[in-house]
């Protein structure tokens, strides 16, 4: 950033910030009595790891308006999911409680949404609540004063929108759609209450349709690769090997690799690839097929095979990939400039996160899904000036479980009781109090379906991490994560980590208890 922009950024902060406290009205309880009670915009994108972040120290790309939610406010570098998929993972945020209790175990279950969940605590507080963009969890949302929401998983062009209830086309890039609806709700809201906003993104889903402003982004660069993209699951169970999210045979030539006219998909997924494409305006085609032909041409030509073929398909991949990141990043920009035109960045939580991490080529792979690290953790950024340092980081193990707690603590609300998570707020000075949890729990369900990934659950502190693929497989796995980041060497037999793994399982077992996983329990030997 530089220093103009920053002058601009301090100057809209300082006119904005009489209006907003002109905004709230005298009514409403504020957080604990000690000011004005905070708003929250909870910025959510689909599928965006953290490895995909500038300020998590990406390899492959930039994000700054991204970067500076970090520059602003607190970056938690050990946040992680407890079920690594996407309606899972955004029921655990609603409820602050895992999957076994909330219902949604996988993307296949409805949310009960008569349920208790933090914006419905909100909203009956006097917060006026919106969700707008990416919901995924088949009922309607309930505890908003307002929702627009893209049915199921949304299409990236034109794409349809429920807005209470009542469907509409809209013409234009999906990032950009949910973003002037969130502008437009901010805009035309009561001021006179505090506000919770989920604002949620469709990118960087699969499968990963570049919008027009970034189709030729990175065309004349390589994107770095990981150092594992021809990993051979050697000491890995057999759900290494048995799964189907491998960059190398499960991208679809023409619904992922954009490769029309050159290669052909099955039947069904030409069809999806068809309505995906005739979504779009005859200008948004042409754009498109402008970037793509001469690139599909180049392909055609070269003839890859082997390894060659496997890099090319990654170079696809990740790039569309990223131009989606880059359209989420643009569009944030967008709402963080208007938070501080309206003067609301000073009282304003801004969270950014996503449902779950991504393999963005790491172990061969794309998806999530596993308990690996880069589909495990998820990026979290909070910015909140009045109670958060600029540019701070805290490396706590924390969870979504925690979002609703900490989101409601923040807000001076009370935590329930049956709300399994903790309140973040001790984290936000900056430390990590002595009684904070040192292992997260996770356990993942989904199967068989897309992408064949076993049920496992386990355990992660700091250092290890020791995972059980149970069902039709009985294996087990430890990684040291300190000697081996990337987890490439499973331990779990290596006689030299026999007390770890003893000392491992019996914290895994008062997890178990702990959360009520009774199911999990009784796979356990
Ligand atoms: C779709 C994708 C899968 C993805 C699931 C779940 N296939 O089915 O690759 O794992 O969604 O994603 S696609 O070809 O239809 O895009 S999730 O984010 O909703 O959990
Ligand atoms: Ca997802």
């Amino acid at each position: 950033m530089n220093v103009n922009q920053t002058n601009r950024r301090e100057f809209m902060k300082t006119v904005g910030m009489g209006a907003a406290a002109l905004a709230v009205s005298k009514g409403f309880l504020s957080c604990g009595g000690k000011g004005r009670a905070p708003n929250i915009v909870f910025i959510m994108t689909d599928d965006h790891a953290a490895h995909a972040l500038s300020c998590y120290g990406s390899r492959i790309n930039r994000t700054p308006n991204l970067d500076r939610i970090a520059d602003e406010g607190m970056r938690f570098d050990n946040c992680f999911c407890t079920n690594a998929i996407c309606a899972p993972s955004r029921a655990v945020i609603l409820t602050g409680k895992y999957s076994h209790l909330n219902g949604v175990i996988d993307n296949r279950k409805r949310f009960d949404s008569s349920q208790q969940a933090f914006p419905k605590l909100l909203q009956s507080a006097g917060y006026q609540t919106a969700m707008i963009g990416k919901w995924h969890l088949k009922t309607d949302p309930t505890g908003f004063d307002y929702w627009n929401i893209l049915p199921g998983q949304g299409q990236y062009y034109n794409p349809d929108l429920i807005e209470m209830g009542e469907r509409k086309r809209h013409t234009g890039y999906v990032t950009d759609i949910i973003t002037d609806i969130a502008l437009d709700w901010l805009k035309q809201r009561n001021t006179a209450k505090p506000f919770c906003l989920m604002y949620q993104h469709k990118a960087p889903h699969r499968n990963w349709m570049p919008g027009p402003e970034h189709l030729t982004l990175y065309d004349d660069v390589d994107i770095p690769e990981p150092d594992n993209l021809f990993d051979d699951y050697a000491t890995r169970s057999r759900a290494a090997f048995e799964q189907e999210m491998t960059i190398d045979r499960h991208l679809y030539p023409v619904w992922d690799l954009k490769l029309a006219g050159v290669a052909e998909d099955e039947p069904n997924l030409m069809k999806a690839w068809q309505a995906a494409f005739d979504r779009m305006t005859d200008e948004q085609k042409k754009a498109w097929n402008a970037a793509y032909d001469p690139k599909n041409k180049k392909f055609r030509d070269a003839k890859l095979e082997g390894k060659d073929l496997v890099r090319w398909k990654y170079q696809r991949y990740i790039k569309d990939y990223l131009r989606c990141v880059a359209s989420v990043d643009d569009n944030v920009g967008r709402l963080l400039d208007y938070l501080d035109v309206a003067g609301l960045a000073e009282n304003t939580i801004v969270v950014y996160t996503s449902d779950q991490g991504f393999f963005l080529g790491d172990h061969g792979w794309f998806d999530k899904r596993f308990m690996y690290e880069e589909s495990l953790r998820m990026p979290l950024l909070l910015r909140y000036p009045a109670r958060i340092k600029p540019a701070s980081a805290n490396d706590a193990l924390i969870s979504n479980i925690d979002f609703a707690p900490t989101f409601l603590s923040l807000c001076g609300q009370q935590i329930p009781a049956d709300m399994q998570g903790e309140s973040l707020q001790p984290l936000l000075a900056g430390n990590i109090p002595g009684d904070w949890r040192d292992s997260i729990y996770f356990h993942y369900y989904e199967y068989p379906a897309w992408h064949m990934v076993k049920k496992h659950y386990g355990i992660r502190t700091k250092r290890y991490k020791l995972m059980h693929f149970y069902d039709d497989i009985d294996a087990w796995e430890l990684y040291d994560l300190k000697t081996d980041p990337g987890e490439m060497k499973n331990v779990y037999a290596d006689p030299e980590y026999a007390d770890i793994v003893q000392m491992l399982m019996t914290d895994l077992k008062q997890l178990q208890q702990k959360y009520g996983d009774t199911e999990a329990m009784q796979s356990m030997p």
